[in-house]
């Protein structure tokens, strides 16, 4: 009788175990930015926004992606001093690693290893079709090495090591995350289910889905381009500035018109993300007014928003203790999901364990 109510104990503890998972696992998030340059209103509105409130439903974790940014040249100290303020600048816009994990890519070496083993799992035709290897090589066409090359492996290394349900990026990542699918789902032919399959989770900014570029709307704001663009960090007095030299149109009626006004229809969008007001209303607040009116008005509305952001960093970059710990643990936990992975990978392929 003991041995009995022994068994239907454990079988009530693997049941409600089964239970909990199957219900309440929250699903695995993985995204990560480059720090090759300062981080921009784009990767606020584009990425880390969204990143901030997917926190709360997701299980979330949130690089530094400092092993990708030494694909194009990078002077040492800056991409050291870019990595750590990158980190401020997460938790000022409210990233918590207390819901989610928080680290550094070159602090958890299972991302350079997995990489190794997909890159005999990747075709060397599609990489070649990548978009973003066009542009970057074209780009650096001095320095065109076969990191700069691989980047997409690596990427998919970062996002299959942590089992990754959604991928929240930009429009132009989704290649990127397509491709990774690709090679788990070549790898789990090949071998039997070892990676989830990921999907590219991509937010619109209002209807525009990317930032424009405030020098030339047709480009996306970029870190990389420090003309067009607004940094987290800019001064009030820089960040209007900025605006008030937006490129617009010949027109003077503020008008959300993509084809044809490319550049107001930008600020439209920035300044609806901004203010939290639709586009209808944005259009009605300033129906009338020139743009002499309506491009101070969009700084202010930037302003307020990264106004908090920037004191918070400002006031986190200082304190280089706290940041410390943040990194160093959320590396300690990323590595403990990330090993795991790995062990299985290793096991597949054929290695003998350690
Ligand atoms: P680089 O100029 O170095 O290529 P970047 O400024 O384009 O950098 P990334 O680090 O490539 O930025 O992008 C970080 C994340 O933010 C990605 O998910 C990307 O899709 C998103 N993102 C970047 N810029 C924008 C933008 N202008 N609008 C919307 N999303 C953006
Ligand atoms: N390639 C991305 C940065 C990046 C990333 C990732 C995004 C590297 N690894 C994993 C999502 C998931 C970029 O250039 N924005």
């Amino acid at each position: 009788r003991g041995k009995l109510i022994k068994l239907n104990r454990l079988r009530s503890a693997g049941a409600g175990q089964r239970g909990v998972s199957m219900e309440n696992k929250k699903k695995r998030i993985f995204s990560g930015i480059q720090p090759s340059g300062e981080l921009t209103l784009g990767s606020y509105m584009g990425a880390i926004k969204n990143w901030v409130a997917l926190q709360e439903e997701y299980d979330c974790v949130y690089c530094i992606v400092d092993m990708h940014a030494i694909t194009v040249r990078q002077v040492p100290g800056d991409l050291r001093r870019r990595a750590l303020e990158q980190l401020a600048q997460y938790l000022a816009c409210g990233l918590d690693p207390r819901k989610s994990i928080l680290f550094i890519q070159s602090h958890v070496p299972q991302h350079a290893e997995l990489s190794w083993v997909l890159s005999c799992y990747t075709q060397f035709g599609e990489l070649s079709r990548m978009t973003q290897f066009k542009q970057k090589s074209q780009q650096h066409a001095d320095n065109i090495t076969s990191g700069l090359f691989t980047y997409p492996v690596l990427m998919a290394a970062d996002i299959l090591l942590y089992q990754t349900d959604l991928v929240p990026v930009g429009e132009d990542q989704r290649q990127h995350v397509e491709l990774c699918r690709d090679i788990a789902q070549r790898f789990n032919g090949v071998y039997s289910d070892t990676f989830v399959l990921p999907e590219a989770f991509i937010q619109r900014v209002d209807q525009g889905a990317r930032v424009m570029s405030l020098g030339n709307p047709l480009n996306k704001m970029s870190k990389s381009d420090p003309e067009g663009c607004v940094n987290l960090m800019d001064s009030p007095e820089v960040i209007q500035r900025k605006f008030k030299r937006a490129v617009t149109d010949s027109e003077t009626c503020v008008r959300y018109d993509k084809e044809n006004k490319p550049g107001v229809s930008n600020l439209l969008t920035i300044y609806s993300a901004a203010t939290g007001k639709s586009l209808e209303e944005a259009q009605e607040i300033f129906a009338g007014q020139g743009y002499g009116v309506f491009k101070p008005a969009v700084g202010d509305a930037v302003i307020e928003l990264l106004r908090p952001i920037r004191e918070e960093a400002a006031r986190l970059i200082k304190d280089k203790a706290h940041l410390e710990s943040v990194y160093r643990e959320g590396a300690r936990r990323a590595g403990r999901v990330a090993q795991r992975t790995l062990d299985k990978v290793h096991r597949k392929v054929g290695f003998i364990a350690r």
